[in-house]
């Protein structure tokens, strides 16, 4: 009976597609496949940067495609990136400004559009939103940032959780989903979020094993003392000399673990280290991880008392890259297992991939990690797509786009139309090589002061040759960047008489972009009362 059933269908199908030409490009529309790793800095990636990792198959997909050069955020932290990403809204505009306050949901998101349009969706890994997503027919998330170790996911029917390593998970998953759930009738939008590598950058076992023994060369400015720059800088809180956590961080074992040996995790109230990566495991995990955090601690032990300041600083570099990057690794493995079987299945050929971060990332730059400033590091992100048949394989591409244009990027891809309120542009006449010059300028802002990390609220323009920063809030101060004759940012030129006439020229073409993306003082206003009302974090 059910054959008969299929063969109907199929003739109908078929009849009906060769007599109707529209069906006919419908069929035939790109399947997108959106991977999203969370604090992934371009610095890490071998096609931007081979100083300090190989990322053969993430560079695949610029192989095959194209590296963009200078993407970047418009407000450098995890969910307000992707309810941009989702809305094709700024920041203000979409009202996600920060992690704290929750995403609306009656924005509408890009998936939405593609469900409405006949394409099958489906998201897998790290959204960040409490929200359950709307538009995926199928999807498992992780709950806020999520657990390396045994996560646990939000579905449709409920919570469950994966014994296992995350990032192998979260492609277990996607991969399942294309094998066994995919509609062969339909095209696809898949979101694949990584949660890696953000803190507390927890490799699996055979990763620790291997990074633990690297050592990385160190940016040259590690030691920034922030002389010639504002107040803000000089009062972040993520120096890792001063202000990355012990023991949480370094793999330290916690002196009261063993005497705590029998909590268990995820118990209200009990230390992070319980909650995190080590607190997850059962004794078996336990037992790849231990020997290893044996060896740091007995050198830690052994050498910390009597180290240097300066010594502190490069032990602590050399543990976070090794850590980090070791996170990474399974990242670059695990997609290309993603691209292996759209290769071997015949669907990379009609498939859209997208390779990005939800933001940037500082490996020890001006002795940093963390994001959120305006600066390179976390303001750019990577960004690497490939579309066979469109983007020819190898090309870079140095436009200035942004998270704000994905949304529209990928309704253009299927024929989709974008809403009008959407913010950004498709990028697609850059995939096709079709337009030099995408825009002249940026516009960023981020919000989240005070909370962790204490980086002062902050909005500015971006142009290939200057960065123009208001540092608005808690204090009034300006702050401008030669971007050609100072990539590092080691010194702001805001006073210095010979940019004068740059100060002013961007000032007002800061003033046209806020009128643009209608931003504005009031908004800002909005935005710090709503944490004057809620004070917390
Ligand atoms: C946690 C991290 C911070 C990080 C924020 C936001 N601390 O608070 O280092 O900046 O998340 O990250 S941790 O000790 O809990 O790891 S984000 O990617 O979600 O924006
Ligand atoms: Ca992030």
């Amino acid at each position: 009976m059910k054959t008969i059933w299929t063969l109907c269908g199929l003739i109908f199908t078929l009849c009906f597609t060769s007599c109707n030409p529209e069906v006919k490009e419908v069929a035939k529309r790109p399947n997108i496949l959106f991977i999203m790793s969370d604090d992934h800095a371009y610095q890490a990636i071998s096609a931007y940067d081979t100083r300090l990792i190989k990322t053969p198959n993430i560079d695949r997909i610029a192989n095959e495609g194209m590296l963009f050069t200078n993407a970047c955020v418009t407000n450098s932290i995890c969910a307000p990136s992707r309810a941009v990403i989702l809305t094709g809204k700024h920041s203000h505009l979409n009202g996600k400004i920060d992690n704290r306050f929750p995403f609306d949901t009656t924005n509408v998101t890009f998936p939405q559009i593609f469900q409405e349009a006949g394409y099958q969706t489906a998201m897998f890994g790290k959204l960040h939103f409490g929200n359950n997503p709307k538009g995926v027919d199928d999807f498992m998330i992780l709950p806020g940032q999520g657990n390396y170790i045994n996560p646990r996911f939000i579905t449709a029917t409920g919570d469950t959780t994966i014994t296992g390593y995350v990032t192998d998970i979260i492609t277990d998953l996607t991969l399942g989903w294309l094998e066994k759930d995919r509609d062969p009738e339909k095209p696809f939008m898949m979101a694949y979020l990584h949660k890696a590598p953000h803190r507390p950058w927890w490799p699996s076992p055979e990763k620790f094993k291997e990074f633990n023994t690297k050592e990385f060369v160190e940016p040259s400015n590690l030691f920034d003392d922030y002389a010639n720059r504002g107040t803000a800088a000089k009062t972040a809180e993520m120096n890792l000399l001063t202000h990355m956590q012990y023991p949480h961080d370094s793999k330290i074992r916690p002196a009261t673990l063993e005497e705590m040996g029998n909590v268990q995790p995820e118990v209200p109230g009990i230390p992070r280290g319980f909650e995190g990566p080590y607190g997850r495991m059962n004794d078996s995990q336990r037992a790849l991880y231990d020997p290893i955090i044996d060896l740091i601690n007995k050198d830690f032990q052994t050498n910390w008392p009597s180290m240097t300041d300066e010594e502190k600083m490069k032990w602590k570099y050399q543990r976070y890259m090794q850590d980090y990057l070791g996170t990474i690794s399974s990242v670059d493995d695990n997609v290309g297992r993603v691209l292996d079987y759209l290769d071997e299945s015949g669907l990379a050929e009609n498939t859209v991939v997208v390779y990005t971060s939800d933001q940037g990332f500082y490996l020890g730059e001006h002795g940093w990690f963390d994001k959120r400033f305006i600066y390179d590091e976390s303001f750019k992100t990577p960004l690497l797509v490939k579309w066979p048949g469109t983007i020819e394989p190898g090309t870079v591409n140095t436009q200035m786009v942004q998270n704000l244009d994905f949304a529209q990027t990928f309704l253009d891809v299927a024929g989709i139309p974008a809403p009008d309120d959407m913010q950004g542009e498709s990028l697609v006449p850059l995939f096709k090589g079709e337009i030099e010059n995408f825009r002249e300028a940026v516009y960023y802002h981020y919000y989240e002061y005070p909370a962790v990390h204490m980086v002062k609220r902050h909005y500015g323009i971006v142009t290939e040759d200057f960065k123009l920063v208001h540092f608005y809030y808690d204090v009034d101060e300006w702050e401008l960047y030669d971007r050609k004759k100072d990539p590092q940012e080691m010194l702001s030129v805001y006073d210095d008489p010979a940019y004068a006439s740059t100060v002013e020229e961007l000032k007002i073409k800061l003033e046209e972009l806020r009128v643009k993306y209608k931003d504005s003082d009031e908004l800002n206003q909005k935005y710090i009362d709503l944490y004057d009302e809620q004070p917390g974090s």
